[in-house]
């Protein structure tokens, strides 16, 4: 029997995942080492191939611990935890699962405009509390009709765009540069996009370019009539002053599936009605998952076979 290719595993993954990956490689789990340094250090050398994911990535130290490492296949369409540049640098072919979450995160977005303007989590919890019975639960805000704007208009950005014609709403987004492939009212500042829409939805990636974007004066252009919705990164946005905009209603809500030091969230929002707070769990759908695990693998047997892969990154 020929030998297995030995592939090192960064992070859980989907059983069903891992469970395959058994089967067709000597998989070796690098969370399952008590110190995983010393184990770089002594067996780094064996791996030709590495499966990790959006959330554990792979940094510069970790790919250089891996001299004969050609193959890294990621689990997610994020890139931040990635260092491509040191992947480049080496010729190792990177693979990452974009295109197959795009509807279930673009729904995601919509649940989270829809759940922080009609106050449906909010309404849930007033009527477990039992205030149903002796009050009347407040008036809420009208989604349909409204204006959304898009930071991101990539692959995401695009699908929530589609979802936005459902619910009559106009559309306007910001990127680096206008599309020309799109018939959205381009904005050509962040403040600009955020000062007309009703709605501000995040979609753009992470990563140090994007870092802060959404800072206090984006939130203040906004106003206190418009609401945020980040289902990217939680780096995107200024957590501090988001939770003091939150706090002093100068935005009228927010909807959030990322944070910034996941999965640790800003304990003062724990307090507040004017924002839902969700475990990023923008793909975590039994479908969405089942094609981003079949992606991670059609992208490593591609590349360990000398073929490309069907998402490449690098
Ligand atoms: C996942 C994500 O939760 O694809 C991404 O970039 O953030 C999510 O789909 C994540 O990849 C799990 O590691």
């Amino acid at each position: 029997m020929p030998t297995k290719t030995k592939v090192l595993q960064h992070g859980r993954l989907l059983p069903a995942l891992e469970a395959r990956l058994q089967e067709s490689y000597d998989l070796h789990p690098l969370w399952n080492e008590a110190d995983p340094k010393a184990f770089l250090a002594a067996r780094g050398g064996e791996f030709t191939a590495l499966v990790t994911s959006a959330r554990f990535g792979a940094d510069a130290a970790l790919i250089a611990a891996l001299p004969a490492l050609k193959v890294i296949s990621s689990f997610g369409v994020g890139l931040d935890t990635l260092d491509l540049d040191a992947a480049r640098a080496r010729g190792i072919s990177v693979g990452y699962t974009p295109d197959v979450l795009n509807d279930c995160v673009a729904d995601t977005a919509f649940a989270l405009v829809m759940d922080v303007a009609r106050r449906i989590s909010a309404s849930d919890r007033f009527v477990r509390r039992g205030d149903w019975r002796t009050g009347q639960f407040p008036l809420a805000t009208q989604v349909s009709g409204k204006k959304l704007g898009i930071l991101g208009m990539g692959r995401i950005g695009r699908v929530i765009a589609r979802r936005a014609s459902g619910f009559d709403m106009r559309v306007r987004y910001h990127n680096r540069r206008a599309l020309t492939d799109v018939d959205y009212g381009y904005e050509p500042t962040l403040k600009g996009l955020a000062a007309w829409a009703d709605f501000l939805v995040i979609a753009s990636a992470g990563g140090a370019e994007t870092r802060g974007l959404v800072s206090r004066e984006i939130l203040d252009a906004l106003g206190p009539d418009g609401y945020l919705v980040n289902i990217s990164r939680g780096s995107v946005v200024d957590e501090a002053a988001l939770v003091e905009a939150l706090q002093h209603q100068r935005i009228a809500g927010a909807g959030l599936d990322v944070f910034d030091n996941e999965p640790h969230v800003p304990e003062a929002l724990f307090a507040l009605d004017n924002v839902v707070l969700l475990p990023h769990l923008a793909s975590n759908t039994h479908e969405t998952r089942a094609a981003m695990a079949q992606r991670v693998e059609d992208n490593l047997v591609a590349a360990l076979a000398g073929q490309p892969m069907v998402s490449a990154a690098a």
